[in-house]
């Protein structure tokens, strides 16, 4: 091989000229030996939303937005929406009286209620009252809309797979023709909706899993959804969990106690209300200081499914 360098620019600028590039001459390579730090692990506190939505609750009314949601950006650079690669984050508000009104998408989503009372999602003319603490699904091109007919500001989080969606091109949306759907049915058990009782009901007689990211844990839906699965996950005060990471990505909700995870040497001090990511492969560890409750909300299935989930014990 002896070819010239002016040769080889020119048929560099050939590739370039074709749109093409030589997989030995790319300016950042295709594959690496494992995933890269890329996301960043970060913290949302309930604390500094909660008086945001009420700002926005002053400005903002459901004839200008159909949800009032603040949704957590990842902070690495040049990101403009996922909390992670695959999924986002959001708190949501409703005032009484209101209703964000009816649309489906492909995006898969589900909420978790922490304040508030007299709320309701209507999920394929299915009304579902959303209590502090329940976990309610919306699959993929379900309809859904949202009421509150109480007294009470209702505060809660999104998550959805809309990330994912935008990376496989497959988004559609559609608002709902009548603004609202008609002819609904109001229900108190439904598949879609997942107590705040129940679960804790559950985690009392869930065995205690020393080796996992939580003392206890269990699952909602198995999994909830096709893309996530949602685990309810105990931390018994004083005791910290084993170091691991996952290629999956995860977001950690803190339904009940206060603690703190570290997150590839980051340290987040939590309480109720707040959001905690752990992208994937970054090793993360939980101890709380007094009993706790997170809900892990994980792309997991995503990765399982295509034969890319690894998990590991990790320093
Ligand atoms: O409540 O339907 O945070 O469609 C983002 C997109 C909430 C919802 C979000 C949505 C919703
Ligand atoms: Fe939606």
């Amino acid at each position: 091989m002896d070819g010239s360098a002016d040769a080889l620019s020119e048929l560099y600028a050939d590739f370039s000229g074709l749109h093409m590039e030589g997989g030995w001459h790319r300016v950042k390579p295709a594959l690496w030996p494992a995933p890269l730090e890329n996301f960043e692990p970060h913290h949302w506190r309930y604390a500094n939303v909660k008086p945001l939505l009420d700002r926005a609750g002053k400005l903002i009314g459901t004839d200008k937005a159909e949800r009032r949601n603040l949704t957590m950006t990842n902070p690495v650079a040049g990101n403009l929406y996922p909390t992670v690669r695959t999924i986002v984050a959001a708190y949501q508000m409703i005032k009484p009286g209101e209703v964000a009104r009816a649309h489906r998408h492909t995006p898969n989503a589900l909420r978790l209620i922490l304040e508030g009372h007299g709320t309701h999602t209507v999920v394929n003319g299915n009304r579902v009252e959303m209590r502090p603490g329940d976990v309610l699904l919306t699959p993929a091109w379900a309809w859904h809309s949202h009421d509150n007919v109480g007294e009470d500001d209702c505060y809660w989080m999104d998550f959805l797979d809309v990330p994912l969606v935008h990376l496989l091109e497959s988004m559609f949306y559609e608002p709902h023709p009548d603004g609202v759907e008609q002819d609904v049915v109001a229900v108190d058990h439904s598949p879609i909706a997942f107590r705040w009782e129940d679960s804790l009901k559950r985690l009392e007689d869930a065995p205690d899993t020393p080796e996992a990211d939580a003392h206890q844990s269990i699952e909602l839906g198995a999994p909830a959804l096709k893309t996530i699965s949602l685990h309810v996950q105990k931390l018994h005060a004083g005791r910290a969990t084993r170091p691991r990471r996952t290629t999956a990505n995860n977001i950690f909700a803190v339904m009940h106690g206060e603690g703190k995870t570290v997150v590839d040497g980051k340290t987040f001090q939590w309480r109720f209300g707040d959001t905690i990511c752990a992208p994937a492969w970054r090793p993360y560890q939980h101890a709380a200081s007094s009993d706790a409750i997170l809900l892990k909300v994980s792309d997991a299935p995503t990765m399982a499914a295509l034969g890319w989930l690894k998990q590991e014990a990790s320093a």
